[in-house]
């Protein structure tokens, strides 16, 4: 049915009407004076790509893709490790502790100081019959698998009195050649669980959470790589969100106590909600309008009472940031706009939104970070931006 340009507004207008303002799927959050640039989450032994953050506690976790010590010349050098993870600090108020001065082979910087004992070694275990003996899942012929985590892990347990905390990551089992080519479009997906005893469970602050790695096909490569592009946790309910090769983003949800039982899984399928998974390319999977296309992070908003997308648009290597709301994690999403464009001197990628910095449920602000490639490395800006 085609809609005529009065009938369309006439609908929107009871669709307003009908319900909280904040609520309409044409919700547009408008940035508020300038975001600011607060610096680099940098970690000064470590050159890593591609970071995203968690909330455990009184601290926050970043894991990262592919890491690199520095050498004493400030330039990465080998080994190269396909995850790490490491921690950052909160001041007395709640804000991310940013410093200045922070000393590096690289340089004096200012930025989110991240720190934890990673020894070189993978966070996330590469499986044993995926290279595992190359900490960068590198292999004799040349091929590689890159156990990449995309997504930060997604808790589904925390005492706030041990510090104690459990969590979920999807990690896609790209095997990728030489040029980086992946030599299945859509990898089979692996399940790893991180688990974290507490502050007061360890005496020493740089110890990490550990992980196991729980099921290594979690989804096959003929099912949607569900947890992969985007998770999110709200009343119990885990939502995950998987994009296949084609662009197609698809979602499932579990109770959060269920995550590892595979049989406890829904998927939403023709706007209805199916214990019967779909096929990678089926129709009628699509959640439309729920990204833009490229990484980016999905999070609930308590404050706007929405569902948030914010991330890149797909190919596009340009600094422009996309955000897009909806009422439901199924949505109806609103169209991705632009809100905030990002000026570099290399190619920005890997575009995370925070919420977990926030620490004010009435602050209207979101901490933003991109990844920058050059020559000389990776480096992750952080950046505040308050809404109107
Ligand atoms: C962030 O890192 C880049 C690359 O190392 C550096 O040029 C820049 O000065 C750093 N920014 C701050 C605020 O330290
Ligand atoms: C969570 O559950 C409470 C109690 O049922 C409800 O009032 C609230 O709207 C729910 N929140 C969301 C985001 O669905
Ligand atoms: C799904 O579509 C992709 C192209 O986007 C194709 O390469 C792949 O073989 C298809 N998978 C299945 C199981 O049909
Ligand atoms: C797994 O989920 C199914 C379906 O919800 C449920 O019947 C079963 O009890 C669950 N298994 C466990 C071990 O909780
Ligand atoms: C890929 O997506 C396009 C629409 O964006 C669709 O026409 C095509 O059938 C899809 N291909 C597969 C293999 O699903
Ligand atoms: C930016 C974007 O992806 N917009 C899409 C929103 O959804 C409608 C309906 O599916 C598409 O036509 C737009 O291209």
């Amino acid at each position: 049915m085609a809609l005529t340009r009065s009938s369309y507004l006439a609908l929107s207008l009871s669709t307003v009407l009908a319900g909280n303002w904040a609520k309409a799927d044409s919700f547009i959050p408008k940035v508020s004076g300038t975001p600011q640039i607060l610096g680099n989450v940098t970690d000064p032994t470590i050159c890593r790509d591609s970071c995203g953050s968690t909330r455990f506690g009184s601290r926050v976790l970043w894991t990262c893709r592919d890491s690199q010590p520095y050498g004493s010349n400030g330039a990465p050098i080998f080994p190269v490790y396909s995850s790490s993870a490491s921690w950052t600090d909160f001041n007395s108020d709640g804000t991310p502790l940013i410093q200045s001065g922070i000393q590096s082979s690289h340089g004096e910087e200012t930025g989110l100081l991240c720190y934890g004992d990673n020894n070189e070694t993978p966070f996330f275990p590469i499986p044993q019959d995926e290279c595992s003996d190359n900490s960068a899942g590198g292999c004799s012929d040349k091929t590689r698998w890159a156990l990449w985590p995309n997504v930060p892990p997604l808790m589904t347990f925390g005492d706030p009195s041990s510090g104690s905390v459990s969590a979920w990551t999807w990690i896609t089992q790209s095997h990728i050649t030489s040029s980086l080519a992946l030599l299945n479009p859509d990898p089979p997906t692996a399940l790893y669980q991180v688990n974290y005893d507490g502050p007061t469970g360890s005496s020493n602050p740089n110890q990490l959470p550990s992980v196991v790695l729980v099921e290594e096909t979690f989804w096959t490569s003929d099912q949607i790589p569900y947890g992969t592009y985007g998770n999110l946790l709200v009343n119990g309910t885990v939502y995950l969100y998987g994009q296949n090769a084609n662009g197609t983003v698809g979602l499932a949800q579990v109770p959060s106590g269920q995550v590892s039982n595979l049989t406890a899984y829904q998927y939403y399928v023709n706007d209805a909600w199916t214990t019967t998974i779909p096929g990678v390319n089926d129709t009628g999977v699509n959640i439309p309008n729920a990204s833009a296309g490229g990484q980016g992070t999905y999070y609930y908003s308590s404050i706007w009472d929405l569902y948030v997308w914010i991330g890149q648009k797909s190919n596009t290597i340009g600094g422009y940031f996309y955000v897009t709301t909806a009422p439901a994690p199924e949505g109806p999403w609103a169209e991705p706009v632009n809100f905030y464009t990002v000026e570099t001197n290399g190619l920005p990628y890997t575009f995370q939104a925070h919420p977990g910095l926030i620490s004010d449920p009435n602050e209207n602000a979101i901490y933003l970070s991109w990844t920058v490639s050059t020559t000389a490395g990776y480096y992750t800006p952080l950046a505040y931006v308050e809404w109107e």
